[in-house]
């Protein structure tokens, strides 16, 4: 009898023991599952025709295909704007850019623009445990004085906006203060050597593009400016004295950021903290000097070389996840920020190349960068998630930047506050290809001021606007009419039938939604 006893209660306990283990592991590895790294590559006017993966075929991009082989391609994915700071504000911040004054393209001399009491993605991130960074471009302003004094560490900025860490360059590759910023605080400065930076006047004894053309190593486009301070051989919009050791060299920015990528990402590994990085890659901005390992490369100019650059930058960081053994815990977005462009300031070749090898940017797209058409703002868009995203999955649902904030919330189980205001919603089952649910609606910021369209159920409106048609300069179509426009994108993703004379209804009605959604403000 007591045998018997002690053999059943070491039977029982045995399975006891085993049914809590095996239910403690499954709560661990469905807790770390849920905590992956989260990885954001966000590349510099990538267009939706830009990749092999969306059906390029005068370049190659191994790395970023690989992503899409692994994961989840989306072909109707959209930033909020066809340019840079709006678009990165709507990511960051889960608000629509045009709902706020001064957030169009920003020089190097603006304050920051991102309000420090709201809710961002990043933050949503540190109260969910993880250590935060952004690299690479910033152009969200920076200080909240002007002029900012670049001599100090200047706040606030990204740290204030969300991000533990930082690696920076403020505005575009274009533009001065061409310099890093690493915790807001300018790298490798001389103090004995201060640095000033304004966009109206050139300094004494500066050197500027358009007094010294014969110091330049890439000529500028005289129509588009981009005649002022000569930095590495490129002339850049505005001025600049002092810093001269700080400033950057083209060819080394693809190095120097993917370094600290590295570092950042061994830091979260020696806190045993899951990380979100934010990587703004530079590459294929303007002006577009890829290391020289990549120079003709690729049949399209510099713009291929920096896309090839941009491909390997992606395949090097997948191999270094992958040699930390964190690869497959590691949730890959790569996407744009706005659509493409050839000739945006600098003469490159990449209108000639791209002529010669009949190479289409924006893939079927009409529009371009600063265009309210669907080359404005459709872009490439991937999620990598290993064991969670079934391998080549394609998803035709509309999809928007804008809601990465709350969708990442969701997933992190993380409450947005009900009483603050928001354009982002949780459409985080589309984001993993559990679901076709598009977007109910998105709206669509061309440059400039004023013009927006609407895209619902495949059905687009365009506001009357006024302005070229054709943007000379970079050869682009902005999409403007004086009267309204309504497309059934569903037939013609090319915009070339207005409908708005034959469906006055759904004009109508495309119309009063917009106006809606605008009339909804951030307080
Ligand atoms: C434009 C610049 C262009 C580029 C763009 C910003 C001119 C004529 N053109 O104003 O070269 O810098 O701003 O690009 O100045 S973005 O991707 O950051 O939005
Ligand atoms: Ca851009």
């Amino acid at each position: 009898m007591r045998r018997y006893f002690s053999f059943r209660f070491f039977f029982f306990s045995f399975f006891f023991f085993v049914l809590c283990f095996t239910k403690e592991m499954s709560f661990a590895q469905h807790r770390q599952s849920e905590r992956p790294n989260v990885l954001i590559l966000y590349t510099d006017d990538l267009g939706y025709g830009d990749l092999s993966c969306y059906g390029a075929e005068a370049i190659s991009t191994p790395h970023i295909d690989w992503l899409a082989r692994h994961g989840l391609k989306f072909t109707n994915a959209h930033c909020t704007a066809a340019t840079c700071t709006p678009s990165r504000y709507s990511i960051i911040s889960g608000r629509y850019a045009w709902r706020k004054q001064g957030t169009n393209i920003l020089p190097g001399t603006a304050n920051l623009i991102i309000d420090t009491n709201i809710t961002t993605l990043p933050k949503v991130f540190q109260r969910a445990g993880y250590f935060t960074g952004a690299i690479g471009k910033w152009h969200l302003g920076l200080g909240d004085k002007e002029p900012i004094d670049w001599n100090r560490k200047i706040i606030p900025g990204p740290k204030q906006v969300g991000f533990d860490y930082s690696f920076i360059f403020p505005a575009t590759l274009d533009r001065v203060p061409t310099v890093f910023l690493e915790d807001q605080k300018v790298v490798g400065l001389d103090t004995s050597d201060p640095i000033e930076v304004s966009y109206r006047h050139a300094f004494p004894d500066e050197l500027t593009g358009k007094d010294h053309p014969e110091l330049l190593k890439m000529k500028y486009d005289p129509r588009q400016g981009h005649d002022g301070h000569i930095v590495d051989g490129i002339s850049r919009i505005g001025f600049m004295e002092g810093g001269t050791r700080a400033q950057w060299s083209d060819e080394a920015i693809g190095y120097t950021l993917n370094s600290k990528v590295i570092g950042f990402i061994d830091s979260s590994l020696k806190m045993h903290k899951p990380f979100f990085l934010y990587y703004a890659i530079h590459d294929i901005h303007v002006p577009r000097m890829p290391a020289t390992v990549f120079k003709g490369e690729s049949d399209l100019g510099y713009r291929g070389d920096a896309i090839l650059e941009m491909d390997h930058t992606v395949g090097y960081i997948l191999q270094q996840l992958k040699l930390r053994h964190i690869l497959d815990n590691t949730l890959i977005i790569f996407s744009s920020d706005n659509g493409p462009v050839l000739n945006d300031g600098y003469l490159d070749q990449a209108v000639e190349t791209a002529q010669k090898e009949n190479y289409h940017p924006a893939g079927v797209l009409r529009g371009g960068k600063y265009s309210v058409l669907e080359g404005g703002t459709r872009i490439p868009f991937m999620v990598y998630w290993h064991g969670r995203i079934k391998p080549h999955t394609v998803s035709n649902a509309m999809v928007s930047q804008i809601d990465l904030m709350a969708s990442f919330a969701a997933m992190l189980h993380e409450k947005l506050p009900p009483d603050e205001f928001t354009d982002s919603r949780d459409y985080f089952s589309t984001f993993m290809g559990k679901s076709d649910k598009s977007r109910n609606f998105i709206v669509e910021q061309p440059a400039g001021r004023g013009g927006l369209a609407i895209v619902k159920d495949g059905w687009k409106y365009i506001t009357p606007r006024k302005g070229p048609v054709l943007m000379q300069d970079v050869n682009i179509e902005t999409g403007n009419s004086l009267e309204d426009q309504l497309y059934d994108l569903k037939d013609d993703i090319r915009e070339e039938h207005d409908l708005s004379d034959k469906y006055p209804g759904k004009t109508a009605e495309l119309k009063a939604l917009l106006k809606k959604v605008e009339a909804e403000s951030a307080p």
